[in-house]
């Protein structure tokens, strides 16, 4: 009994703390452990209340070939208010609201990083997914402004608001450079992200900056999408 007490009380210590770090040059390793203690995610903290407008970029390195959540944000209203999914064969799920849009069969590197943006705008619903320094043409989405208390993880997808993850749609790999925007980011400052460019880091995440929680097997390690300068 008080083993489970105190086991109980060293998860929470080890998973409630929110941290704000500059994580540049830092990847989030998520190993192959979706059951593994508390289903490692990482929370991300933004301080907002409402999105009507957003790109969001990450770059993920992974070979897994069944559909894994690479961005979920939902609200008590909608798990899944802004979300985007990849799937086993390089198909690309965008889910705003209760809206969709499937990119079919992507070209995705399996044993190198992808880089990938999406951008939104509810007052015209268009859309569009960029990947590795590449585009597709603008597609319409929903229109429904994302409202009330946000719940952003990477690692697990949610299935309702701050849970319902599922091992057969977590992420397993490793996350960089993850940032959000409340604007549509230039072409510009899209294609020199993807090319490791100067732009300016997200207003709502910014990796350099990023408040977070670290739940279970999650690693902090030097990230390699830049060649490192070898002495
Ligand atoms: C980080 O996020 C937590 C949870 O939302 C919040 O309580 C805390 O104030 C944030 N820290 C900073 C420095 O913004
Ligand atoms: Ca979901």
């Amino acid at each position: 009994m008080e083993t489970k007490m105190l086991l109980f009380f060293v998860l929470l210590w080890t998973t409630g703390c929110s941290e704000v770090r500059d994580l540049s040059g830092k990847q989030f390793t998520f190993p192959n452990d979706p059951r593994g203690v508390n289903q490692p995610h990482v929370v991300l903290h933004a301080k907002t209340n409402s999105i009507s407008t957003m790109t969001v970029c990450l770059r993920f390195f992974s070979q897994m070939n069944r559909m894994q959540g690479l961005f979920s944000l939902a609200t008590v209203d909608h798990e899944n208010a802004l979300m985007l999914n990849k799937d086993g064969d390089g198909s690309y799920k965008a889910h705003t609201g209760s809206d969709t849009y499937i990119y079919k069969k992507l070209p995705t590197n399996l044993l190198d990083w992808n880089s990938v943006c999406w951008t939104w705008d509810s007052q015209t619903g268009l859309t569009q997914l960029w990947l590795n320094g590449l585009h597709t043409s603008q597609k319409l989405l929903g229109k429904s402004v994302v409202r009330g208390e946000l719940s952003i993880t990477i690692g697990q997808e949610q299935d309702e608001f701050k849970g319902g993850f599922k091992t057969d749609d977590s992420f397993e790999g490793d996350i960089t450079d993850l940032h959000m925007w409340d604007h549509v980011v230039t072409a510009c400052d899209i294609r020199s992200y993807m090319n490791q460019g100067s732009f300016s880091p997200g207003n709502l995440l910014n990796w350099n900056n990023l408040n977070h929680t670290v739940s279970g097997n999650v690693f902090i390690q030097d990230a390699d999408f830049v060649e490192p300068v070898c002495q």
